[in-house]
């Protein structure tokens, strides 16, 4: 089978999904081309069966704004002519979907048949795509793809409300290689604490959403009983808060910030407890991210948090915002040897219900489905 895939390039939940879907995919022996506007962050090109097509936008003094969805749509158009796609799968909607809409019918022109999968991640419904300016526009591109599916129940639940949609939209959520996991070498605990500390530890990127404010202050509730200390992986716009939080709070010594990591999963591995206030997440990745590494997570009950994280099982859910809950929760593990102990097995054992080798085969049945529209 001939793929094509559409995502974000970023280290983003899905660029990572669209990437390790594609790979898996070449993996199998299916040609998987890549279209994306710089080379996803996780992809490695130099496997098998995988081709990356950079979408280039020219300058052009008339424009304040380059039309990246024209110059979208004519790569596919000219990667499915080249290559003979047989489908194509969009992640993230915005500009994606509708983009591939225009492909499908310029190609359709030409006697071409290009069936589109679209999968909604989150903020495509939530915080951008339901906005005014965009609305319209990205519900006709999810009513137009042939195939749509969401990563949880609770944005599948989410996009019928925001949205008009006409169509059945699937559940496929997101997936992790937990074989892969049992594999990393974790990183050596000393570089982060003494051994009489507990590791807490936040991953994201860092946007107003994932209520950095409510992580600074778990943490600084935490860090008054026992000792602690807070390790912040990301790169975004709250950095500054947290540079502001830590001053306020005098944690200069208790928290490391470390930009973006590559090796995320090495990191995790030494923690703790995972921290994921966040204000809305349709499924929450990062969390079974940690989870698969044996790390518990206190989160709140945003989107599709809990239908990752088994509250009283993976670990902890709050309402939004209720930093005493979600500290006294963190407390509880951590003043706990046995317990915590008991939670990071349990975690690890709720990431296998998300294992690559159960998800997969979701995907790969739903393009056979697809294959049949050509
Ligand atoms: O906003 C983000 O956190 C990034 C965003 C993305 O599209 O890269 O993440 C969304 O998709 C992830 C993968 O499906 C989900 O795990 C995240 O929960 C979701 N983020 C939000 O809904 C805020």
């Amino acid at each position: 089978m001939k793929i094509g895939i559409v995502c974000y390039p970023t280290y983003g939940g899905s660029g990572i999904v669209a990437t390790q879907l594609g790979m898996a995919m070449a993996e199998k022996g299916n040609e998987t081309h890549f279209i994306s506007y710089s080379l996803p962050a996780k992809l490695d090109i130099t496997l098998p069966n995988i081709y990356f097509h950079q979408v280039s936008v020219k300058p052009y003094p008339l424009f304040e704004y380059q039309p990246f969805s024209l110059a979208l749509s004519t790569i596919i158009v000219n990667i499915t002519e080249t290559y003979g796609l047989d489908l194509l799968h969009v992640h993230y909607a915005i500009p994606h979907a509708y983009a591939a809409y225009f492909a499908k019918q310029i190609l359709l022109e030409k006697g071409i048949k290009l069936p589109v999968i679209t999968t909604l991640h989150g903020t495509d419904i939530t915080l951008v795509g339901g906005h005014p300016i965009y609305k319209s526009a990205v519900e006709f591109s999810i009513n137009h793809s042939d195939y749509i599916t969401t990563v949880s129940q609770s944005l599948k639940r989410e996009t019928y409300e925001v949205f008009d949609i006409k169509k059945e939209i699937e559940i496929i959520p997101n997936f992790i290689d937990n074989d892969h996991i049992t594999k990393i070498k974790p990183c050596s605990r000393q570089n982060f604490a003494n051994d009489d500390e507990k590791i807490l530890i936040h991953v994201s990127n860092l946007r107003k959403i994932k209520r950095i404010e409510d992580v600074m202050s778990i943490f600084n509730l935490v860090q008054q009983k026992i000792k602690a200390k807070l390790i912040i992986v990301g790169e975004g716009p709250e950095t500054e808060t947290i540079e502001h939080l830590t001053a306020e709070y005098h944690l200069e010594e208790k928290v490391k910030t470390f930009g973006h990591v590559d090796d995320v999963q090495a990191v995790l591995s030494v923690a703790d407890l995972f921290l994921l206030p966040s204000e809305q997440e349709s499924f929450g990745l990062a969390a079974l991210e940690a989870m698969a590494c044996s790390v518990p997570v206190i989160s709140s009950n945003a989107g599709g948090i809990t239908e990752v994280n088994r509250n009283g099982f993976s670990g902890f859910v709050s309402l939004v915002g209720d930093v005493a809950s979600m500290s006294e929760n963190a407390l509880a593990l951590l003043t706990d040897d046995e317990l915590l102990a008991q939670f990071k097995r349990q975690a690890k054992e709720e990431a296998r219900v998300f294992d690559k080798k159960k998800i997969l085969p979701l995907y790969k049945m739903l393009y056979d489905r697809a294959l049949l529209r050509k």
